[in-house]
């Protein structure tokens, strides 16, 4: 059993769900322009509708609550709201949100609000992206009006969801929008990303709602694949660029040293300020924590090979150690290639309530996409995803009784979407989308998760 009060969720984000790209004076993103370019996403799709949840978010809430979620994650669009990312805003965009939110609070679901899930407004990749130093202010603007908009009804928010994969999967491996591959620019980009997130947490915070507010960072722990020299600094390295240089600025108001000095042939860091860490370690009321999956790293040159290939054309996101090789240690993989292991979402657990200052922890996104059937009997049967939700939620739990303040779940995702570069081709829902018809489907995984939910914790072993 889970503590009384733990928060059982669904995550989603608005880009991958909600269709309607120009739809009530909504602005261009910059995975609009992605999307039309040749060889950037697996198929060509794009998310002109994507599931249409713009359109019909009343059936999903009604789903959420069929589900029993206690609260349920999202993202607004920031071209939604700001078409342009500066200036005036849209009160259409702005209402589309607070429409979903009243349907929410209306079945008693709990609206967790994330700022930004990487679709920036185009405007501000015209003028320089997140590498410009500028686009931390305009989020921080952005960040302030639509808290001032919605506190009155949303209590938990969240910043940029992600950091690490809109600096270095837009910047440097081009693998996301925007597709540039700029490796100096990268790393200003995920300073920026996080001066960001400390500026719209000052902005927040003056407005003095009570509202609960963190970062959301996508973690995994990083294991050599021998006890090498190479091998060992290969996971240093990793480790640093993926988890430290995140968490060690979110929560020690600091950036490593050790990766500092792995970039220094990359920048001077010239485009650190004073006072910027300071903002962005500012303290916080909860860290949000994405976990998929564990890094196996190889350090020897052309001693290993890739555990989780991109889909398209592109170049290594780690700055600076483009020589690592990802192993594949032999565990089951899901459809995404990720291999599944849930001691690794315990060693992060434990690893966070060790080595960081106590923060309420939530997991913000965990779960897998497998290659799901509609069975002709209309069901959609997934036990892999059972399987991996189930041994996720038991380590969570084990954590809980270790010690970490982990207060809370959310499955990714409520619904099959846009997975972006691989398109509609992964599904990660908890929900069959049949995207010729938009019908909703449950999946044996729902009808699980809502088991869970009712009881209160973990049933028994899943078959
Ligand atoms: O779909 C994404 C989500 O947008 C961010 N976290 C990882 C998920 C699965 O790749």
């Amino acid at each position: 059993m889970f503590p009384t009060g733990f928060v059982w969720g669904a995550a989603t984000s608005a880009y991958q769900i909600e269709g309607g790209l120009s739809a009530d004076g909504r602005g261009t993103s910059i995975w609009d322009s992605f999307c039309r370019q040749e060889g950037r996403i697996v198929g060509g799709d794009h998310a002109e509708t994507a599931i249409d949840h713009y359109n019909r978010y009343r059936d999903d809430v009604k789903l959420m609550a069929d589900l029993g979620l206690t609260a349920y994650r999202f993202s607004v669009s920031w071209p939604r709201i700001q078409p342009d990312g500066s200036g005036a805003y849209n009160a259409k965009g702005l209402d589309f949100y607070k429409r979903l939110v009243d349907e929410l609070l209306s079945y008693g679901i709990d609206p967790w609000l994330t700022l930004y899930h990487w679709d920036l407004p185009q405007a501000l990749e015209d003028a320089g992206g997140w590498p410009a130093r500028d686009t931390s202010k305009r989020f921080a603007d952005f960040a302030a009006t639509v808290h001032a908009e919605l506190s009155d009804r949303v209590r938990n928010w969240s910043t940029v969801n992600e950091p690490w994969c809109s600096a270095f999967l837009g910047y440097a491996s081009g693998e996301h929008a925007p597709g540039r591959r700029e490796p100096a620019a990268a790393l200003r980009a995920a300073h920026h990303l996080n001066l960001a997130h400390g500026l719209a947490v000052q902005a927040m915070r003056a407005q003095n709602a009570g509202s609960q507010i963190g970062g959301c960072v996508n973690l995994y722990p990083v294991t050599p694949a021998t006890a090498s020299e190479a091998d060992q600094d290969a996971a240093r390295r990793i480790d640093g660029l993926q988890n430290r240089f995140f968490l060690d600025a979110l929560l020690k108001g600091a950036y490593p040293e050790d990766v500092l000095a792995d970039l220094s042939h990359i920048s001077d860091m010239s485009f650190i300020q004073d006072g910027d860490l300071a903002a962005i370690g500012a303290p916080l009321d909860m860290l949000l924590v994405n976990y998929y999956s564990r890094f196996t790293v190889s350090g020897a040159p052309g001693g290993a090979v890739s555990a989780a290939a991109a889909p398209t054309d592109s170049g290594s996101p780690w700055i600076g150690s483009e020589h690592v090789g990802f192993v594949n240690a032999g565990r089951p993989v899901t459809a995404m290639g990720w291999e599944v292991d849930d001691s690794g979402l315990y060693e992060t657990l434990r690893r966070l309530a060790d080595e960081y200052p106590r923060v309420p922890l939530y997991i913000s996104e965990n779960g897998a996409a497998y290659d799901d059937v509609f069975g002709e009997d209309g069901t959609v049967h997934d036990p892999d995803r059972v399987a991996y939700i189930e041994a996720h939620l038991r380590t969570c739990h084990a954590a809980i009784e270790s010690g970490v303040p982990l207060q809370g779940y959310f499955a990714w995702s409520l619904m099959d979407n846009f997975e972006w570069a691989w398109g509609y081709g992964k599904r990660f829902g908890l929900v069959y989308v049949d995207y010729e018809t938009q019908a909703r489907t449950m999946k044996s995984s729902a009808l699980w998760y809502a088991d869970t939910i009712r009881h209160g914790g973990l049933l028994g072993r899943a078959q």
